[in-house]
C-alpha cells in the first residue's frame, strides 16, 4: 500500500498509494497487480515481506518558511523525515514510536519493548567445567591460541548467539494535502509531544503525537484551522510474522495480530504472540474501511489511539517459564479503553505533568546572544558544527536533555531496560540485535540515570540484574563450577548468561560489572532499604562467583601468587604475542581485576554499613590484599591493558576497558592516586580523539575524571560532528543509544563529580571538576550527587558564582571547588547557599 518509490528497489514497476479514502493504484508501468508489487487485499507483497524503510518516502512539496517553535529545549525540522534516522522518538518506558511527521505520507514506526524473538532456554555448555582447567593451564604457559581454540570448541553456549529485538509495527497514512507551506516538526523534550504544523490552502494544519505512560497508549491529534477538514487512509503493518485487518470487534479499528515463529527442539511453538490496535475518534466526518485500511474524511478533529502488547511473561517469569500471560490484543483493547476513559484534554494534562515531574527536574543553561539558535533548526545547528567546527551552545544543551529525555521515554519503573537502541528499532534484526550487551553498552545507557537526577529510571535495571541471577547461578556452577552468579559479554529478554558469539563471549565479568550500578543507587539516595533488600544481594552474589572465579598466578608469570581471572579478556581487544601471532585471551586483564576491586571494596563498604556479614567482609579484603594490581608499562608509561605488556592490534581500539577504574569505576583518581592518573592520561592520549559514539562518550567521561575539561570538549566536538544523526541519535555507527547516555553523564560531570571516596562511606563533592573554555559561563539545576545531595550551579567566565545545595539526607558534605576544600555539617533538608569561594550566605533556610 502506499506509494513504493523506486528509491532502492529499481525492479519495481509501479507506485503505491492510499487515497484519502479510497485505495488506488497508480500505474508507473509494468504489472498493474504484480507479483512484484501487489496483492489483492491492497498491501503489496513486499510490504508485508521487504524493507519497510527502503520504501517509505513522503511526497510532499514544501515551501515558505517554518519558524521554530516555543520551547526551551526543543528538536526543530522543516522538512519531514526522510529516513528513520531523522524520525523523532517518543515513548512511555514499554511503548515507543519514530514519528516521522510525513503531510501526504506519514508513518510512525512503532516498538513494544518485550517484543523479542527466542525463548527462555538452557544455553550452558555442559564440556566447559571439564576443559576450565586446561583452558587456564594453556593460558598460564602463553600458549594463548590453542586456549582459545580449546574454549570456543567447549565453553560457548548453545546456541551461540541471542535472538534479536525487533520492531511491533509501523502505521502509515496518507492525507490529501500534498503541497504545503510553513511546515516544521518538532519534538518539544519538556513535554514529549511530537508536533506537525503547517499550511495547506491557506488553512492552518497541526498534529500532535506522544506516549502516555499513565494511560499507556500512543495518541496522535489532528486539528485544522477554521474550514480545514482532516482526511486520511490508515493501514498498519509489519514486515513479516503477522496479519493486519479491521478489528474484528471494535468498529473504529485496525488490528495486527501475530507471533513470532520460534519453536524449541521437541518442535513446540514457543513465540511470544503480540498485537498492536490503532483506534479513531473522529468528531464529525466518517470512518470507513476497504481491505485492510481505514479511512476518514470529512472530520473536524481526529484523535488516534494506539496500543501495542505481547505475551512476555515478564522479567521476573521469563527463565525457565513455558507460561504465556494474556492475549494481547485484549491488553491493547483494554489500554485504548483506558486512554479514552478521559477527554483528550484531561489525558494529555495528566500525561505533562507526570512527564513533567521527571523532566523538569534539571535545566542547564549555556547562554549565547547571536540568534543563530532561533533560526537554525537541529539538523542545520549540526550542520552548522561541521562547517565551523563548534558546537552551538544551544546544540550541547538540546543534546544534553535529550539523553535525559530518550532515559525517561525508554526505561520506567517496570518496563524492560533500555538496550542497544533504547527501545526504537524498526527491523526484525537491528545491529547486535538490539540486546544487552553487558560489557559497556548496558551499563552506559544508565549513566546518567543519577547523575541527572532520574535515580527511579535506574529501576529497570535492577529488575534485569535480578532476573539474571537464578540463570547465571546456573551458568556459574555448570561452566566453573563456582557459586555465585555470573553474566558474560552480553544477554537478552530470555536470561542467557552464558557465553555468546566467540571468545569475547567468554568474560565472566558481566554480572560483577552489573553489581556496581545498584550500589550506586545507594550512594545517591541513602536508601538503606533498597541496599538491605536489592542491592547487596546482588552485589555478594557476584562476588562469590568473582571469588571461586579468581585463581593463583603461578611461579614464573609476571603476577606470581597474586589472584586473577583466567580466562580473560580486554573487550574486544586483540594483542600481538611475542612470536608475531594475534590473540584476545589471556589471564588477568587489567580491566578484569579493576571491576573485582571495584565489587569487593563496595561489598565491604555495603556490609559495614548494614553492619552485617564481618566474615564475608575479611574474606573480601583478603582477597583485595592478594589481588593482581593494575600496572603501569615501564617503555610506554601507560597503564597496561593485559598482565603481559602486550602491543595492541588495534591502538585507537573503541573500548578504553583498562580505564576502568578511572571510570566508571573510583580506585584511580587525580587527587587520591597521581601516579595512575598520569598513566591513565598517557593511555588516553594513546587511544586518540577519534573512535565509535560510544567510544568517544565514554573516553569524554575519562578525561573529565583527569579534570581536562577542555579536552572533553573536544571530543564532545567529534561526537556532535561526526557521530550524532540528523534526531540526535548517536551513531556508532550505525544508531546505538549508549553514545547519549554515556555524553548526557558526561556533561554532568563537567559540572559536578561525587566518586571520590572518603573515609567516612560519604564522597568528595567536586564543583566544576572539568569546566571547558566553551562552556565559561552557565548555570544547571538539579544535578545530583553521592550523598543525597542536589546541587543548583551558576558560573560566569570559568569560575563558580554561586551554588545551592539541598541537602535531602543530612550529614557530612565535603565540598571541592577551584582549589578549595570545605567540610560543612549539614542537617537533613537542611539548604546550603554558598557563594563563588565557598561562603555561606545569610539567607540560608531549612527547607519545609
Ligand atoms: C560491543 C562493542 C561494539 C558494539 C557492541 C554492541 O561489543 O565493541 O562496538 O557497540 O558492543
Amino acid at each position: 500500500m502506499k506509494h513504493l518509490t523506486m528509491k532502492k528497489h529499481s525492479t519495481m514497476k509501479q507506485r503505491w498509494s492510499i487515497g484519502y479514502g479510497l485505495l488506488c493504484l497508480v500505474q508507473l508501468g509494468g504489472t498493474a497487480n504484480g507479483q512484484e508489487g501487489g496483492d489483492p487485499a491492497g498491501i503489496p507483497a513486499s510490504l508485508r515481506t521487504g524493507k519497510i524503510d527502503a520504501e517509505w518516502v513522503d511526497r510532499t512539496h514544501f515551501s515558505g518558511q517554518g519558524k521554530r517553535p516555543e520551547g526551551k529545549d526543543v528538536l526543530w525540522y522543516k522538512r519531514s523525515a526522510g529516513v528513520w534516522e531523522e524520525a523523532l522518538p517518543i515513548g512511555n518506558g514499554r511503548l515507543g514510536a519514530m514519528v516521522f511527521g510525513g503531510v501526504a505520507d506519514e508513518r510512525i514506526q512503532l516498538n513494544e519493548s518485550s517484543l523479542w524473538d527466542g525463548y527462555a532456554l538452557d544455553p550452558n555448555n555442559p564440556e566447559s567445567l571439564e576443559s576450565l582447567p586446561e583452558v587456564r593451564k594453556l593460558l598460564f604457559e602463553n600458549r594463548n591460541n590453542e586456549a582459545v581454540k580449546l574454549a570456543e570448541r567447549t565453553m560457548i553456549g548453545r546456541p551461540r548467539h541471542v535472538k534479536p529485538y525487533q520492531s511491533l509495527g509501523e502505521l502509515w497514512f496518507d492525507t490529501p494535502h500534498r503541497a504545503v507551506t510553513d511546515y516544521t516538526r518538532s519534538l518539544d523534550l519538556a513535554t514529549g509531544i511530537v508536533t506537525v504544523r503547517y499550511r495547506h490552502d491557506g488553512i492552518g494544519y497541526s498534529r500532535e503525537t506522544w506516549a502516555s505512560a499513565d494511560h499507556d497508549a500512543i495518541i496522535v491529534r489532528f486539528v485544522a484551522g477554521n474550514g480545514g477538514k482532516i482526511a486520511g487512509s490508515f493501514a498498519l503493518r509489519r514486515q513479516q510474522d503477522a496479519e493486519s485487518a479491521p478489528h474484528p470487534t471494535d468498529g473504529q479499528s485496525l488490528l495486527l495480530k501475530g507471533r513470532l515463529p520460534v519453536k524449541d527442539a521437541e518442535g513446540n511453538a514457543r513465540g511470544i504472540r503480540f498485537a498492536a490496535q490503532v483506534k479513531a475518534v473522529a468528531n464529525g466526518g466518517r470512518i470507513a474501511f476497504h481491505d485492510n485500511l481505514m479511512t476518514v474524511v470529512d472530520a473536524d478533529t481526529l484523535t488516534l489511539y494506539i496500543a501495542g502488547a505481547t505475551d512476555y511473561p515478564g522479567l521476573a517469569q521469563a527463565y525457565g517459564t513455558h507460561r504465556y500471560f494474556g492475549a494481547p490484543e485484549d491488553s491493547c483493547a483494554a489500554a485504548i479503553a483506558q486512554a479514552m476513559s478521559g477527554p483528550y484534554q484531561a489525558v494529555k494534562a495528566a500525561h505533562l505533568r507526570e512527564h513533567g515531574r521527571y523532566y523538569g527536574r534539571t535545566t542547564l543553561s549555556l547562554p549565547v546572544a547571536d540568534g543563530k539558535a532561533n533560526q537554525l533548526a537541529t539538523d542545520e545547528l549540526l550542520e552548522d558544527a561541521r562547517k565551523t567546527g563548534r558546537l552551538h551552545p544551544a546544540l550541547v544543551e538540546t543534546y544534553f536533555q535529550f539523553g535525559r529525555y530518550l532515559l525517561i521515554a525508554s526505561s520506567r519503573p517496570g518496563t524492560m531496560p533500555a538496550n542497544l537502541q533504547g527501545l526504537w528499532a524498526w527491523q526484525m534484526n537491528p545491529p547486535w540485535n538490539a540486546d544487552y550487551h553487558t560489557n559497556i553498552n548496558l551499563q552506559m545507557n544508565y549513566w546518567p540515570a543519577e547523575i541527572t537526577n532520574l535515580s527511579e529510571m535506574h529501576l529497570p535495571l535492577f529488575d534485569l540484574t535480578e532476573a539474571l541471577v537464578k540463570p547465571g547461578e546456573r551458568t556459574a556452577s555448570v561452566l566453573y563450577g563456582a557459586n555465585g552468579w555470573v553474566v558474560h559479554h552480553l544477554t537478552d529478554a530470555w536470561g542467557f548468561t552464558a557465553p555468546a558469539d566467540g571468545p569475547q563471549g567468554i568474560w565472566p565479568m558481566g554480572a560483577a560489572w552489573l553489581a556496581q550500578h545498584p550500589w550506586e543507587h545507594y550512594c545517591y539516595t541513602l536508601d538503606t532499604l533498597f541496599l538491605r533488600e536489592r542491592a547487596y544481594p546482588l552485589m555478594k552474589g557476584a562476588a562469590a562467583f568473582i571469588l571461586d572465579y579468581l585463581i593463583e598466578a603461578p611461579a614464573g608469570t609476571p603476577v606470581a601468587g597474586k589472584l586473577v581471572t583466567n580466562p580473560s579478556y580486554s573487550p574486544e581487544n586483540a594483542f600481538f604475542l611475542p612470536n608475531g601471532e594475534q590473540s584476545v585471551f589471556t589471564y588477568g586483564a587489567t580491566m578484569d581485576l579493576q571491576i573485582i576491586q571495584d565489587l569487593l571494596t563496595n561489598c565491604m563498604s555495603a556490609a559495614r554499613i548494614l553492619g552485617i556479614d564481618k566474615a564475608f567482609r575479611k574474606t573480601c579484603a583478603k582477597a583485595l590484599a592478594r589481588l593482581a594490581p593494575t600496572r603501569i608499562s615501564e617503555t610506554t608509561g601507560r597503564i597496561m591493558e593485559w598482565v603481559e605488556d602486550y602491543q595492541e592490534v588495534e591502538p585507537h581500539h573503541r573500548h578504553t576497558s583498562h580505564l576502568f577504574a578511572l571510570h566508571p569505576g573510583n580506585q584511580l583518581s587525580v587527587t587520591g592516586t597521581p601516579k595512575l592518573a598520569e598513566a591513565a592520561r598517557k593511555t588516553l592520549a594513546a587511544r586518540g580523539d577519534d573512535g565509535t559514539g560510544w567510544g568517544l562518550a565514554w573516553k569524554i567521561n575519562m578525561w573529565n575524571r583527569l579534570h581536562d575539561g577542555d579536552h572533553a570538549y573536544k571530543l564532545l566536538e567529534v561526537l556532535l560532528r561526526e557521530k550524532t544523526l540528523p534526531n540526535l541519535f548517536d551513531n556508532h555507527p550505525p544508531f546505538q543509544i549508549d553514545g547519549n547516555f554515556g555524553a548526557t553523564a558526561a556533561i554532568a560531570e563537567m559540572l559536578v563529580q561525587s566518586h571520590v571516596p572518603l573515609k567516612s562511606n560519604r564522597f568528595e563533592v567536586h564543583l566544576l571538576p572539568a569546566l571547558p573554555e566553551a562552556m565559561a559561563t552557565g548555570s544547571v539545576t538539579g544535578l545530583r550527587a553521592r550523598g543525597g545531595f542536589v546541587i543548583d550551579l551558576s558560573w560566569q567566565d570559568g569560575a563558580l558564582e554561586q551554588a545551592c545545595i539541598v541537602a535531602e539526607k543530612g550529614g557530612i558534605l565535603t565540598l571541592r571547588a577551584g582549589g578549595q576544600v570545605k567540610v560543612y555539617r549539614t542537617k537533613k533538608g537542611e539548604i546550603l547557599r554558598l557563594n563563588g569561594l565557598l561562603v555561606r550566605q545569610l539567607d540560608d533556610t531549612m527547607k519545609d
